[in-house]
């Protein structure tokens, strides 16, 4: 069976495309869902993409992915930077997580520079565009075929 891979996107992601396009592009989330299902096609990959402004439930479809993906995809946006719930959630269910930034955080400003997600992460990919989650599906695919020799 495929292998499914969650696709969280958090806070004002919703918004892409209609505002700030020199900081986050002109995709709009469904341009970039589209690409990421055109890319989990390519790979036999199963791909769950979502978006919540609400923490609360950004954390409880993490849990439920413990017991449904074989992996997570996630630009937590804004709560990257703030949230421990979500790290913590993160930390319980142990997937193999890839983060995802539009931006590079890393050349913003100061409070956008620490990342509480990538403590549970395997890696990061930020500087991209919406092209950053298609570049995160190869790396996942890369991860899980590692696991299954492991
Ligand atoms: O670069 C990223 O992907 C971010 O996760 C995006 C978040 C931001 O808070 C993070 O620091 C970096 C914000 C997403 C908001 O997106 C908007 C798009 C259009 C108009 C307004 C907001």
């Amino acid at each position: 069976m495929a292998s499914t891979i969650l696709i969280l996107n958090g806070p004002n992601l919703n918004l892409l495309g209609t505002r700030e396009p020199e900081v986050y592009g002109s995709e709009t989330l469904d341009d970039i869902q589209a690409k990421v299902e055109a890319k989990a096609a390519d790979l036999g990959l199963e791909a769950d993409f979502r978006q919540s402004n609400a923490e609360h439930e950004l954390v409880e479809w993490i849990q439920v992915a413990g017991d449904t993906a074989q992996g997570i995809i996630l630009n937590a946006g804004a709560f990257t930077h703030t949230s421990v719930a979500i790290l913590d959630a993160l930390q319980a269910v142990g997937l193999p997580l890839i983060e995802v930034h539009l931006s590079n955080i890393f050349r913003r400003e100061h409070f956008r520079q620490r990342s509480y997600v990538s403590r549970a992460a395997d890696g990061m990919i930020a500087g991209f565009g919406g092209d950053g989650y298609v570049l995160a599906m190869d790396a996942m695919a890369g991860l899980l075929a590692k696991s299954v020799k492991a």
